[in-house]
């Protein structure tokens, strides 16, 4: 039986990709931050969580992180932790480059000492491509790239750091670029889950407006639960390597405001209000990816296109 160990368990890809692995008949351990409040809903709400062997540990704290792959012993780690929140990096630049950047490096380590074949994908993103876009608009793994974030160059060091990995010491590491992808687990401060909540609360009359920031960014969003499926498929190859994931749609958020307020019958030019607080230092404002390799060599791709995803990612009575 394959054994997988999946940092960053209690996320939204976390869960999804436990309950994907469990389906393949893999045994699961993850690891998860102690706090004074439990945080398994999203393992719970996919019925997943007593199918899971859960290790404390940290991304900060390399003997927790030995502690984690001793107990585990697996074949393949998937390394989702992260401080995740592209806005909060701005807040938290050191913490963000300690977890996303270095937290790679611990990983890394621990395999070239271990000196065991395990697998590795690191959880690496579209964000490092910042304004860059190659001459038909798109981003694809040859396009150069200019982090325009804290989180970005945090991301950017893990990415580089598991390629000289690679090439340096024959370890199987593999960086999976993925684009955005959305779900109802998606976290509630991230912008589409920000939109599809407050549609909810306004259409049920419990709120009266939706402040946002930057309406005219763009961004390629997927559906998360068949991005999980590339990360598996990215480390049953027989050579490690990088691959962007991604819809090769792009859509602003004002679009994404309007389809989900019109989903629910109103509107949104009556309850949106830009907020120029929240509008970021620096932001990405348009990404849209070509995911040719992953089609060609996973045979890897995106089914649920903008307007389904925001139906799905809209309160549960509307995913239908
Ligand atoms: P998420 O929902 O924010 O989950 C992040 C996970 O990391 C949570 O389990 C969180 O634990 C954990 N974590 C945070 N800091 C940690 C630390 N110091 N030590 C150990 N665990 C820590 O993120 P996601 O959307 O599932 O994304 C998964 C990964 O893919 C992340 O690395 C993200 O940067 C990357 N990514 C995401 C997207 C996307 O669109 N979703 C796109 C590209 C790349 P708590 O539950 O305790 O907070
Ligand atoms: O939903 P967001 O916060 O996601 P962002 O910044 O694109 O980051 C997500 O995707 C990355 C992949 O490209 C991941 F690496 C990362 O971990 C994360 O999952 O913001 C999307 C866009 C931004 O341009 C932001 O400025 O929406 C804009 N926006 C406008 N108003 C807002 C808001 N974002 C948030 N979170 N909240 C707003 O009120």
């Amino acid at each position: 039986m394959k054994r997988a160990l999946i940092t960053g368990i209690t996320g939204q890809d976390g869960a999804y990709l436990a309950e994907f692995l469990a389906n393949k008949g893999y045994q699961l351990f993850g690891t998860y931050r102690r706090s004074s409040t439990p945080n398994f809903w999203r393992l719970q709400a996919l019925d997943i969580l007593q199918k899971v062997t859960l290790i404390p540990s940290d991304l900060t704290d390399m003997s927790s992180l030995l502690e984690a792959v001793t107990i585990s012993d697996p074949h393949e780690i998937y390394n989702l932790a992260a401080q995740s929140y592209v806005g909060a990096s701005f807040y938290q630049p050191m913490l963000t480059a300690e977890v996303d950047g270095t937290g790679t490096l611990r990983f890394l380590e621990i395999i070239r000492h271990l000196k065991k074949n395990i697998k590795l994908y690191q959880a690496s993103t579209s964000e490092l491509y910042g304004d860059s876009i190659n001459r038909d608009g798109r981003q694809d793994e040859e396009t150069k790239f200019l982090p325009n974030s804290p989180y970005a160059a945090a991301k950017l060091y893990g990415y580089h750091i598991v390629k000289i990995y690679r090439e340096a010491y024959g370890i199987f590491a593999s960086n999976g670029i993925l684009f955005n992808h959305e779900s109802p687990l998606r976290g509630l401060e991230f912008v589409t889950r920000k939109i599809t909540n407050a549609v909810g609360k306004i259409k049920s009359g419990f709120e009266k407006k939706l402040k946002l920031g930057n309406l005219e960014s763009a961004r390629d969003w997927g559906y998360a639960p068949e991005y999980v499926e590339a990360m598996w498929l990215i480390l049953q190859q027989s050579k490690a390597d990088d691959y962007v994931i991604s819809t090769n749609e792009t859509h602003s958020v004002q679009e994404f405001v309007e389809e989900a307020f019109a989903a629910a019958g109103m509107d949104w030019e009556k309850y949106v209000e830009v907020d120029e607080l929240l509008k970021r230092p620096k932001d990405v404002v348009h990404l849209r990816g070509d995911n040719s390799k992953a089609k060609e060599i996973l045979n890897w791709q995106p089914k649920v296109k903008f307007k389904k995803l925001v139906r799905i990612s809209t309160v549960p009575t509307l995913a239908e």
